[in-house]
């Protein structure tokens, strides 16, 4: 699709249809990383059932073939921090069970810890040359990071954001960039929790009060509205 000119699509969502300007939309990935989803690393950690990730792997990957054959910014973000600690704040770290802790020696390597295998993207997900990785020591994706410049760059205005969890990093980015003025369509299926009832309420909270938020879609209607 590259040299070839995008067009404006309308995106069945929720409170209203979306239209979308795919040279100016990204694909934002969030934090689908072995951490969250794999037992072993920093999820498991907190005594969540891991296994209920999964389901968001085959929507997120739908939504990334769509969005790498059509030439769009594909972003991929990984929570985690430096080696050394330096990035984490003690509030963070001193939380849940010492053995378990951030930086702590697990069977996927130091949890949360840029680096080692567990900070790595899932496979099925792996970032391609190109698309840009940020490494996030936050739940948000812009803070402390340079995601906000790489948008600007390629003259971003709407945001498809999934990925992992729908109710803490996902949602944490829908909100930082809604007060950045992005628009922000959150495709459910491609999200997950390990709360059922938080990813309901999380994506329920975004689309309310005429979408207070974002709107609220899914992988089968997003990938209906877009090229194929
Ligand atoms: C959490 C995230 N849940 N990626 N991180 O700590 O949602």
């Amino acid at each position: 699709m590259r040299g070839v000119r995008l067009p404006t699509v309308t995106i069945e969502a929720e409170p209203s249809a979306l239209p979308l300007d795919v040279a100016r939309a990204a694909l934002v990935i969030i934090d689908m990383q072995r951490d969250f989803l794999e037992p072993g690393g920093f999820g498991e950690s907190l005594g969540n059932d891991v296994s209920r990730l999964a389901a968001a792997i085959g929507p997120c990957r739908s939504l990334l073939e769509r969005a790498r054959a059509l030439g769009m910014l594909v972003v991929h973000t990984r929570e985690g921090h430096r080696p050394d600690l330096a990035d984490a704040p003690r509030a963070k770290v001193e939380r849940g069970d010492p053995r378990l802790r951030i930086g702590a020696p697990g069977p996927m390597g130091r949890i949360l810890v840029r680096g080692e295998p567990g900070h790595a993207i899932v496979a099925a997900l792996a970032p391609r040359d190109g698309e840009p990785v940020v490494d996030k020591p936050g739940k948000g994706a812009f803070h402390a990071t340079d995601l906000a410049s790489i948008l600007q760059n390629r003259g971003i205005d709407t945001l498809i954001v999934c990925g992992v969890t729908t109710e803490v990093c996902v949602h944490t980015t829908v909100r930082e960039a809604n007060d950045r003025g992005y628009r922000c369509l959150v495709p459910g299926d491609a999200c997950a929790s390990y709360f059922p009832e938080f990813h309901a309420v999380g994506l329920a909270m975004i689309k309310a009060q005429g979408g207070i938020f974002g709107w609220v879609s899914d992988s089968r209607r997003v990938l209906a509205a877009l090229p194929s």
